[in-house]
């Protein structure tokens, strides 16, 4: 496993391979990838008119009352290999009003895309998963998928979609959604990671959980107590497949001089959940400058962040004017270098929000502009008086 890291010059100087680390591991739980992220929120039909215009999402199938589907509306957004479900009720009652009733809009599925359901099931439960959903077979005329699902922290879960007898659009029971609006695309690739906040102490526990009943591995700790308590309040650890395909960080608030964001996350969607997306571009100047313009609000940076960052990162690609008119974030480690930039949260409670990152080379997650990103994120809750 890898070496816990005392300090940030550590963790800059921690090498690993994801292949050293599973060399002698049998993947029980192979991963081909994110398959969807499913959102329960309050107005699906108008939460999709937003991931349209300000991320660039196409409409790529929907279900509902027309297909059939009584209790339920779902709308699915596609750009490149990203896949996001928006789900909202159409009934009073149920477990998707009483899940956005406790904690807002938010994340309820994370989606694995296997190449064999019943099986990841098997193995993920036999090693202690709770199940959330029996290996099941939809069929419609296009052949069909198999899903089964597990929990994970808080109400989260994971659903593994089997598809590869499947040739239809999403999954059977839906139909393709056709619109005359289709915002072009801002340059959003694939999934990069997803972010899970946990309780007080429960980082190892479910850095466990990943490690023991998916098999996965960690490859980054974040638990030096200056770094901590000085500017961030919060602890990390990211966990990651056998295949990198699939990377989770897990946060757990720490005690500081302020409040930890990750406690007020927890305040807010009353205990564990999706903190955020990161999404991969290969232009972050372009993604950043076309959501921009269509509203989405970014963490700001304090341009002294930019006086000494070629001292800091060394030749970078980029000019750094424009990357300073933008606010996009640089750090870099012994594999490359990697630029980021933090949407405000995109949601009413103070909860998710989206990173968007390029890596060019590096396969870190930006631990040298900790300082700047965390500041910037005190500067919001200082706003919302839960500092
Ligand atoms: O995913 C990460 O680790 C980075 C940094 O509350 C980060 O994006 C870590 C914790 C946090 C916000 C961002
Ligand atoms: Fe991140």
């Amino acid at each position: 496993m890898a070496a816990e890291i005392k300090n940030l010059k550590d963790l800059k100087n921690t090498e690993y391979t994801l292949k050293k680390l599973f060399k002698e591991a049998e993947d029980f739980l192979p991963l081909l990838g994110t398959d969807y992220v499913e959102l329960y929120v309050g107005n699906a039909k108008q939460s999709a008119h937003f991931y349209k215009t300000a991320f660039g999402f196409q409409s790529e199938a929907y279900a509902g009352l027309e297909t059939g589907v009584k209790d339920r509306v779902s709308y699915v957004l596609k750009q490149d290999k990203i896949r996001l479900v928006l789900t909202t009720p159409l009934q009073k009652d149920g477990e998707i009003n009483r899940h956005i009733n406790e904690h807002g809009d938010g994340v309820k599925v994370v989606a694995l895309w296997v190449e064999d359901a019943t099986k990841a099931f098997e193995e993920t439960t036999k090693r202690g998963a709770k199940p959330y959903l029996k290996p099941t077979k939809e069929e419609d005329e296009n052949g069909y998928v198999v899903r089964s699902g597990i929990y994970t922290y808080g109400e989260t879960v994971h659903i593994f979609v089997e598809r590869k007898n499947y040739n239809g659009i999403f999954l059977p029971g839906f139909r393709k959604w056709e619109s005359h609006y289709n915002p072009e695309p801002v340059g959003l690739k694939f999934i990069d990671h997803m972010v899970g906040n946990v309780g007080w102490d429960e980082m190892n526990t479910w850095c466990k959980f990943y490690g023991e009943v998916m098999g996965f591995a960690q490859i980054v700790s974040f638990v030096d107590d200056d770094i901590a308590t000085e500017y961030t309040a919060l602890m990390s650890k990211v966990m990651s497949n056998g295949n990198g395909r699939v990377k989770f960080p897990i946060n757990e608030p720490a005690k500081g001089k302020k409040k930890s964001q990750i406690e007020e996350y927890l305040d807010f969607y009353n205990g564990p959940g999706v903190q955020h997306m990161a999404l991969a571009t290969d232009d972050i100047v372009a993604t950043v400058s076309a959501m921009r313009d269509r509203g989405v609000e970014f963490l700001y940076v304090p341009e002294a962040y930019y006086d000494d960052l070629l001292e800091r990162v060394g030749d970078i690609d980029e000019d750094v004017e424009v990357l300073k008119k933008h606010g996009i974030l640089i750090d870099r480690d012994e594999e490359g270098y990697l630029l980021q930039l933090f949407t405000k949260t995109i949601v009413d409670r103070p909860t998710l929000f989206i990173e968007i990152i390029q890596r060019k080379g590096a396969q870190s997650f930006g631990v040298g502009n900790f300082k700047a990103l965390f500041e910037a994120i005190e500067r919001e809750q200082e706003a919302r008086g839960t500092l």
